[in-house]
C-alpha cells in the first residue's frame, strides 16, 4: 500500500483510496468501484465532508429500523468489503444480522474473496456463495440471492447500491436502508431511508446510535416520522447553500 503521511492534508480521503486500491489487487473490489468511489467523493466535497443534521436524523429512522426488523441482513460488495470490514462486523454482531456478499460486477471467484475476506476480519456469518433464489425482475447477477438471507429479509442495509435493485427489492415488500453520497441517485429515491454520508463515516454513526438504543438512549424517532423525499431535499438544500457561500478566496 502506498504510504500516505498523517500529516498530509488529504490523510483520510487518500487512505480510502488506498483500501479501495488493495482491495482490486486482493481480487475483492471491482475497477468500476473505483470510478463509483470518485462520484462519491465528488458528492462528499459538495456536503463539506461532514455529517449532515439531515444524514443522521436519516441514520436515526435507519437504527430504529434495523432494531425493530424481524429479519434484518446487511449486504456487502467490493467496496464496502475493502472500506469497512470492520464496521459491517461490528453491525452484524450487534443486530445478530447476517452479511450477505452481493455484488453487480459478479464472478464467483471475487464472491469467493470476499467472503474470505470478511470471515479472516472475524465475520461467522456470510451468505451469498449459495445464491440459490432470484430477485424477480433483475436481468443482472444481483438478482442472485440467499434463500436465507436478503431473499427473506425484512430489512435489507444496502451500502452503496445500483438502483435496480433498491427497486426490486421495495417491490418485494421489503424495507432498504441505503447509504450513497448522491441524494439524486435512484437509490436514494427508493430507498425507505437514505443515509447521505461517507460510508465509512455513515457506518460509524449507525453503530454508535444503535448501541445507544440498546441502552434506552437516543432519540426515539420512529420510522413513521421519518419521510425520505423531505430528508433528500433537506440534504440537496444544504448542498445548494455550500456552493452559495463557498468563497474561492486568495490563490
Ligand atoms: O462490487 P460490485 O461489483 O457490487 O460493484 C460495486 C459498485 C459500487 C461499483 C457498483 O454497485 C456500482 O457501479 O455502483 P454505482 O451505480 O456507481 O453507485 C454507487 C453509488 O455509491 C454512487 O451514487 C456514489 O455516489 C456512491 N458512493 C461511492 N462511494 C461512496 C458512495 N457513497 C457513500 N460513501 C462512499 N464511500
Amino acid at each position: 500500500m502506498f504510504r500516505v503521511p498523517e500529516t498530509h492534508p488529504r490523510y483520510k480521503s487518500l487512505m480510502k483510496r488506498e483500501k479501495l486500491v488493495a482491495g482490486i489487487e486482493a481480487g475483492i473490489t471491482s475497477k468500476q468501484g473505483l470510478i463509483a468511489h470518485g462520484r462519491g467523493e465528488a458528492f462528499d466535497y459538495l456536503i463539506g465532508e461532514r455529517t449532515l443534521s439531515a444524514a443522521m436524523k436519516a441514520t436515526e429512522a435507519a437504527a430504529a429500523l434495523l432494531l425493530t426488523a424481524k429479519k434484518p441482513v446487511i449486504s456487502v460488495n467490493g467496496n464496502v468489503a475493502a472500506l469497512v470490514p470492520e464496521k459491517v462486523i461490528e453491525l452484524s454482531e450487534l443486530l445478530d444480522a447476517p452479511l450477505e456478499v452481493n455484488i453487480f460486477y459478479w464472478t464467483e471467484e471475487r464472491v469467493r474473496k470476499i467472503k474470505e475476506h470478511l470471515e479472516r476480519h472475524g465475520a461467522a456469518h456470510v451468505l451469498g456463495d449459495k445464491a440459490d433464489a432470484r430477485i424477480p425482475g433483475i436481468e443482472h447477477a444481483r438478482a442472485r440471492v440467499d434463500r436465507e438471507g436478503i431473499y427473506s429479509a425484512d430489512v435489507v442495509l444496502v451500502p452503496l447500491e445500483d438502483g435496480d435493485r433498491c427497486e426490486a427489492l421495495i417491490k418485494m415488500g421489503k424495507k432498504v436502508i441505503a447509504i450513497d453520497l448522491n441524494p439524486l441517485s435512484r437509490t436514494s429515491k427508493y430507498a425507505t431511508v437514505s443515509i447521505v454520508d461517507d460510508l465509512e463515516r455513515a457506518m460509524a454513526n449507525l453503530i454508535s446510535v444503535i448501541k445507544e438504543k440498546k441502552k434506552g438512549n437516543g432519540k426515539g424517532l420512529l420510522v413513521e416520522d421519518f419521510d425520505n423525499k423531505e430528508n433528500l431535499e433537506a440534504v440537496i438544500k444544504e448542498m445548494v447553500k455550500r456552493l452559495e457561500e463557498e468563497e474561492l478566496g486568495e490563490l
